[in-house]
C-alpha cells in the first residue's frame, strides 16, 4: 500500500512525512526544500482481534488492543502554478508519486504561504485557490499521458491495436490496471467507440473518472494550529474529502515522546507530561500544544492516514493464524500478522499474500470468529481471523 503526499511547496508535506514515519528529513520555511522523494513506513490503526477474543498478547504492533499496520508513505517535491509547463521543479513530483494508490493533498489552510511557497501573513492566501491550481496541474499531467498515446492510436494503421490495451499500456506505470481502464471505459460506454469518433468531452470525462477511481485525493488542511477560522473547511467539503491537521504539532509530540517527556500516541486528543526534569520553557511549549489540541481535537495525522486507507480506499485488515485455539503461528506468537487487503479480497487473495504456493494445496479455511469452514472464494471482512488449511502447508 503506497500513500503519496503532494501539494504546493512549503505547506508542510515533509513535516507530515517526518511526523508519520519518524524518518528525519529536511524541513524548511522556504520553497523547494524537498527535491528527491522521501520514502518511509507509516502506520494505520485498527482494532486488534485480541480485544474481541479478550486475550492478552505482547506484540510490538499492538498497543492496548489497537493494532498498527504498516503502509508506505512517499513525500515528494512541492509545486507551484505552471508546474506542467516546467515552472519550479515541474512535474517531477507527480512522476515520483506514480505508485501511490491514494494521494494526500497537503494544503496550508491558514493561508500563510503564497502561491510560490513564500511565507506571508496568516489569512492572506486563499487555500481554495491552491486546491484549484494543484488539481488543475494534476489533471494536465494526467491528460498528457493519454494524449501521447492518443496520437499513436489515431494514426495507427494496425487495427489490431485495441483501445483497452493501448490505454492500459500508457497508464501501467501509474499502478493503474487494465481492469481499472476496462471498468471506466465500460461505465462511460466508450469501450467500443472508435477513437476517431471520441469527442474532447469523452476524453475529459474518461480521464476524470479514471483519476477519481485510481488516484483518489484526500485533502489534509495543514497548519490548522495557525488558522484563524476553521469554518473555511465547510466551503471545501461539498466536493472534496478534507480533514484538518497540524503536522508540526504531531512532530513535536512524537519527538517529546521519544525523549520520554510525555505519554502520547498518535491520534490521542491529549497527552501527559511524564518527566520531572523537563525545563520550564519545554513545559510552556507543551502547554501551548495542549491548547492547540483543545482547539483542533487531535493533530489529525492518524485520522488522515486511517481515513485514506479505510474510509476512502476501503481496505480491510485480516489476521491469518495457524493454530485456531491459541490464535498463534507455529512459534506460538499470538495474532502474529495483520494483512492489509483491498476491498472484496477473498481467501485466495489472503493465501497469495501469505505464500504464493499456499493456494496450490488449498483444502479449506476457517473463520475463527464464527468457527465456520469457508472456501477459497469467500469474501473477507475487516477484522477477520482466518486459518488456511493447505496440503502444502501441512508438510
Ligand atoms: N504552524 C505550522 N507550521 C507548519 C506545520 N507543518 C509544517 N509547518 C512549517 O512549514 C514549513 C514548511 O514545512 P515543510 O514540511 O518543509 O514543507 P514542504 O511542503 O515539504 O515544502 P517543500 O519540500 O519545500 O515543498 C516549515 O517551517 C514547517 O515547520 C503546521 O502544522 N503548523
Ligand atoms: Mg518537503
Amino acid at each position: 500500500m503506497y500513500v503519496g503526499l503532494f501539494g504546493k511547496t512549503n505547506v508542510g508535506k515533509s513535516t507530515f512525512f517526518a511526523a508519520a514515519t519518524q524518518v528525519p528529513v529536511k524541513i524548511g520555511n522556504f520553497p523547494f526544500t524537498t527535491i528527491d522523494p522521501n520514502n518511509g513506513i507509516a502506520y494505520v490503526t485498527s482494532d486488534c482481534p485480541c480485544k474481541h477474543f479478550k486475550i492478552f498478547h505482547q506484540h510490538t504492533s499492538c498497543r492496548n488492543g489497537i493494532r498498527l499496520i504498516p503502509i508506505k508513505l512517499i513525500d515528494v517535491a512541492g509545486l507551484v502554478p505552471g508546474a506542467s509547463t516546467g515552472k519550479g521543479l515541474g512535474n517531477k513530483f507527480l512522476d515520483d508519486s506514480r505508485r501511490a494508490q491514494i494521494l494526500i493533498h497537503v494544503v496550508d489552510i491558514s493561508g500563510s504561504t503564497d502561491s510560490h511557497g513564500h511565507q506571508q501573513q496568516i489569512g492572506s492566501n486563499n487555500p481554495l485557490e491552491d486546491i484549484e491550481f494543484i488539481e488543475a496541474e494534476f489533471e494536465i499531467w494526467f491528460k498528457q499521458i493519454l494524449t501521447r498515446e492518443w496520437k499513436n492510436l489515431i494514426n495507427s494503421k494496425d487495427k489490431r491495436i485495441h483501445l483497452l490495451d493501448a490505454i492500459s499500456s500508457r497508464f501501467s506505470g501509474l499502478s493503474i490496471t487494465k481492469s481499472d481502464i476496462y471498468f471506466t471505459l465500460n461505465k462511460l460506454k466508450l469501450l467500443t467507440k472508435d477513437p476517431h469518433m471520441w469527442l474532447n468531452d469523452d476524453i475529459e470525462l474518461f480521464l476524470n473518472e479514471l483519476r477519481k477511481k485510481t488516484k483518489p485525493i484526500l485533502i489534509a488542511a495543514n497548519k490548522a494550529d495557525l488558522c484563524q477560522d476553521l469554518a473555511i473547511i465547510n466551503e471545501i467539503t461539498y466536493d472534496h474529502n478534507i480533514l484538518i491537521c497540524s503536522a508540526v504539532t504531531e512532530l513535536i509530540l512524537m519527538k517529546a515522546k521519544a525523549k520520554g517527556f510525555i505519554n502520547y500516541n498518535s491520534g490521542d486528543h491529549s497527552f501527559m507530561i511524564l518527566n520531572k526534569n523537563i525545563s520550564e520553557p519545554q513545559i510552556d511549549a507543551l502547554n501551548n500544544i495542549k491548547m492547540v489540541l483543545d482547539r483542533i481535537n487531535s493533530t489529525g495525522i492518524q485520522n488522515i492516514l486511517n481515513t485514506a486507507v479505510f474510509n476512502i480506499l476501503h481496505y480491510i485488515v485480516v489476521y491469518p493464524v495457524e493454530d485456531e485455539n491459541n490464535l498463534s503461528d507455529k512459534s506460538n506468537n499470538i495474532l502474529p500478522d495483520a494483512k492489509l487487503l483491498a476491498p472484496n479480497s477473498t481467501i485466495k487473495d489472503l493465501a497469495y499474500e501469505i505464500h504464493a504456493d499456499m493456494i496450490k494445496g488449498f483444502l479449506y479455511a476457517i473463520d475463527i470468529k464464527t468457527k465456520k469452514r469457508i472456501g477459497e472464494d469467500h469474501k473477507l471482512k475487516n477484522g477477520d481471523v482466518i486459518k488456511i488449511v493447505s496440503s502444502l502447508h501441512r508438510k
